[in-house]
């Protein structure tokens, strides 16, 4: 025993696990230690949050969570990121969890990789690379499969240098899924190769692709697009909406391929809604780049509903991660509706609060069905083509007034809404068959009132 204690907090210490698969063979659930760092200026509970996410991410990538871990440190240490006597502390409270793999929730540069791996004596992953491991176990598609490997390689090609070390302590498990081990001691040459080859085939899906979106514009059906942050609930809506019956689970990443299908409009006209892969905070660039061609797709669709689960404490830090990545893809500029979903799993005041803060925003329940007659409404006068820009003078102190001014947010396009005193003066898009809803004659009442006067 050593005479220094460790002074990391423990979250489960027991012996080693074992799990029958279901081919009834036993294999060894990894034991993984979780390693975060609060670096100066930032809020140690962001960091908390972060290190449960990584948690939820260690297990979707079939690693039972032994200890966590979270040092304070101004900067990270270009050498070893934690510094050298924590390094210590850290193999030690390793091996008394006996943890067989320790997982870093910040990008390990190759040299922190390397040091790190000769010091822990044990399995090193960084986030990115557990991230890639997930999209690896779970992409089932050709183009999948490809966009996942692809980023493989290029996160593995500047960690190569000199580290056949490093490597040759990899075995299976995570961060070894995807490229087989004789890839892995491929020399550069041969993976900046590889590399090459993935993309011209990745080109070739991505062009096929973009004539199915060609031939999906000239039939003009509208396109919508399902985005959100992993787990929001986005393939359970999807289902709902489809009928279809994709997989949805509270394991994180579990959709990866895109999904389309078609959702009847109640006013009969139909619709593409289109699944995809989620997003995370700090999403792996290389993961980002090659998942591009899926991405982009979003940036063609005529709609973005963007999935929020509204019961996640860490809601707008999300908001936040899904907009930066349509900002990335250029997805921005389409229209977008957010979509609070598992208002089931909120209380009556913070369905009131989400609302008041977004009067736009939809709140429905994917597993319940609450709001989705709503959602639907919403998505079909957003789609109507026969739109008409209109300016709407309203009286707030009107109940009248106020209705029609959450009517306009749900299914108007809203440009300017300018108050004063209790007057709301509001320029909108509204679809023409629905203008009396705001008091207004449709044109062809106001043709027809012409006629007459
Ligand atoms: N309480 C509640 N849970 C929900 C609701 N909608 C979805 N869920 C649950 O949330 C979890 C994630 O749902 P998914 O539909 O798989 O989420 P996703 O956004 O497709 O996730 P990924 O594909 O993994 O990115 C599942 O356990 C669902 O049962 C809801 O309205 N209320
Ligand atoms: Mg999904």
């Amino acid at each position: 025993m050593s005479t220094r204690r460790p002074t990391f907090a423990k979250a489960t210490v027991g012996r080693p696990v074992s799990a029958t698969a279901t081919v009834g063979r036993p294999v060894l659930v990894e034991r993984a230690a979780l390693v975060g760092l609060v670096t100066g200026g930032a809020r140690r509970i962001d960091a908390e949050h972060s290190l449960e996410e990584l948690a939820g991410l260690a297990e979707a990538a079939g690693a039972r969570v032994v200890l966590r871990v979270l040092q304070e440190r101004p900067k990270p240490d270009p050498a070893t990121f934690l510094g050298s006597g924590k390094v210590d502390v850290l193999a030690q409270a390793a091996s008394e969890a006996d943890a067989d793999l320790i997982v870093f929730d910040n990008e390990l540069s190759p040299a922190q990789l390397r040091e790190l791996n000769k010091r822990l004596d044990r399995k090193v992953v960084d986030r990115t690379q557990l991230i890639l491991d997930i999209f690896a176990r779970r992409a089932r598609t050709r183009e999948g499969k490809l966009q996942v490997e692809l980023a493989q390689l290029k996160y593995l090609l500047p960690r190569l240098v000199g580290s056949s070390e490093a490597l040759s302590r990899l075995g299976g498990g995570i961060g070894t899924r995807g490229p087989g081990e004789t890839k892995l001691e491929a020399d550069r040459r041969r993976i900046r190769v590889r590399m090459k080859t993935l993309q011209d085939e990745i080109d070739i899906v991505r062009r096929r692709r973009s004539q199915l979106r060609e031939r999906r514009h000239k039939v003009d059906v509208p396109t919508v697009a399902l985005v959100g942050y992993t787990n929001a609930g986005k393939t359970t809506l999807f289902n709902r909406l489809t009928k279809a019956d994709a997989e949805a689970s509270n394991a994180l990443f579990v959709t990866l391929d895109p999904l389309v299908r078609r959702v009847d409009l109640p006013d009969r006209r139909e619709l593409l809604l289109s699944d995809t892969v989620g997003f995370i905070d700090r999403l792996p660039h290389t993961l980002v780049a090659a998942f591009r061609a899926t991405l982009e797709e979003t940036a063609d669709a005529d709609l973005v509903l963007h999935v929020i689960d509204a019961s996640n404490p860490e809601r707008e830090r999300h908001v936040a991660a899904v907009t930066r990545v349509l900002e990335e893809v250029g997805a921005i500029e389409v229209p977008r509706v957010e979509v609070y979903n598992k208002i089931d799993a909120i209380s009556a005041d913070e369905r009131r609060r989400i609302q008041e803060a977004d009067p736009a925003a939809l709140l429905i329940s994917a597993q319940s069905g609450a709001g989705i007659d709503d959602l639907l409404d919403s998505v079909a006068s957003r789609l109507a083509l026969d739109q008409e820009r209109v300016t709407v003078e309203l009286s707030l102190a009107d109940p009248v007034g106020a209705e029609r001014l959450a009517w306009l947010y749900r299914h108007a396009t809203v440009y300017s809404h300018a108050t004063m005193g209790d007057r709301a003066t509001i320029e909108a898009d509204v679809p023409r068959r629905l203008l009396p809803m705001i008091g207004m004659a449709t044109p062809d009442a106001r043709k027809a009132g012409a006629r007459r006067g």
